[in-house]
């Protein structure tokens, strides 16, 4: 009798605990609901590329050639799409947010201590959350920037103390930076080879050779940023804040830009018609875009488009890991001939930053430098003033 009466209590517990998660998971999805209703497109808009016959050398021409056209239509209507199949690993992606989580976790006294400033020229390491600006916006995130690691002091670029250049800052967790090194070089290894074969059908896609890009801007050095960026749960609710972005209305420098986000979303993309749809994040996918250098190379045909970040979780951090896949430093981007496609004019008059992309003359290098000196000010006085050699 004992046994069947504390049988019976449990089962009512029970249903009482499984009616509580149901409520909970109603409210959550209302309160999802809610927020889709308020943008004005489809919550699944962008195209999902499976491009697995990029990666395997055992796929046929045509299978290729399909790869490259749904890019050709991704770049054409959206300049944003998403790719599964990319072969990198989940393990290494799971390792990186577990540890990132972790480093943003300590204390801001404890993460200063690999401060960019500290960086030198190299512009590598921590920036606490207000510190990046966007269009003179301060942003909601904090983040750590990284770049190709280059370890030999005579490294031409290192020797003439060429900034954006040179080691990296690794953060540590628990004290130990050895095993967070490990994964973001074997991490930034997988995104760069992902990213060179994207392209490659990227190039197939505007009737190019294949190694179009690798040939003629990559070559043996592409320019290779990476960051990691965190975004503090209600930055954009606390008083004072409601105007602010955690990144504001932007388009990238580059040519591709691969993202890793986590499960909060967040991220926000303008259509051509200048709606705002979301691009949530799906299990095991990056988000691609293209950037400024695609625009310019094509003339407008693939266009670099504009992108914004909040996070509207009011408990939970966001992370995010872009990784931009840029052309050699001293790359001068000049328009390419196109088979049959007409290229639109300038767009600068409608661009969030009303800055053209296709007027400046100079290198990639030259390019970059001016807008992360925007992005950094104050980083970017101090470089002039140390540096001999100095832009
Ligand atoms: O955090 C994100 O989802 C996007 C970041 C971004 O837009 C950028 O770094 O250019």
């Amino acid at each position: 009798m004992l046994l069947h009466l504390i049988y019976k209590k449990r089962v009512k517990e029970n249903r009482a605990f499984a009616l509580d998660i149901k409520e909970r998971v109603k409210d959550k999805l209302c309160k999802h609901v809610t927020k889709i209703q308020r943008m004005p497109t489809e919550l699944s808009s962008l195209p999902v590329i499976d491009v697995s016959a990029l990666l395997n050398s055992n796929s046929n021409d045509n299978e290729q050639q399909e790869v490259a056209l749904q890019i050709h239509q991704a770049c054409r209507q959206w300049g944003f799409f998403y790719v599964q199949n990319h072969g990198v690993p989940l393990e290494l992606q799971e390792k990186l947010l577990d540890l990132s989580r972790r480093f943003f976790s300590q204390s801001e006294e404890t993460k200063m201590q690999i401060s960019m400033s500290k960086g030198g020229r190299a512009w590598r390491g921590y920036f606490p959350v207000g510190n990046e600006l966007t269009s003179g916006k301060p942003d909601g995130k904090e983040g750590l920037y990284f770049g190709t690691e280059i370890e030999d002091v005579n490294h031409p670029k290192v020797r003439d103390r060429i900034p954006l250049h040179g080691r990296n800052q690794f953060p540590s967790v628990n004290d130990d930076s050895i095993e967070f090194r490990q994964v973001i070089l074997s991490y930034m290894n997988a995104i760069e080879h992902l990213g060179r074969v994207i392209m490659s059908g990227l190039a197939r896609s505007l009737k190019l050779d294949t190694n179009f890009f690798d040939k003629n801007y990559f070559r043996d050095e592409p320019t290779c940023l990476f960051r990691i960026f965190n975004y503090p749960a209600a930055f954009c609710q606390q008083k004072g804040n409601e105007n602010l972005w955690g990144v504001g209305e932007h388009t990238d420098y580059g040519m591709l830009t691969i993202l890793l986000q986590d499960d909060i979303g967040g991220l926000q993309v303008k259509t051509s018609q200048g709606e705002w749809i979301q691009a949530p994040p799906i299990s095991n996918t990056f988000v691609c875009n293209i950037g400024d250098m695609l625009d310019r190379m094509t003339a407008g045909y693939y266009r670099s488009t504009p992108h914004r970040v909040k996070n509207l979780s009011t408990t939970v951090d966001r992370l995010s890991f872009p990784f931009f896949l840029d052309p050699h430093w001293d790359a001068e981007v000049l328009p390419i001939p196109l088979d049959g496609v007409t290229t639109t004019s300038d767009d600068a008059e409608q661009r969030w930053d009303k800055a053209s992309v296709h007027t400046f003359q100079g290198t990639y290098g030259d390019y970059l430098l001016k807008k992360v000196s925007k992005v950094f000010p104050d980083l970017a006085q101090e470089q002039i003033v140390i540096g001999p050699n100095s832009y």
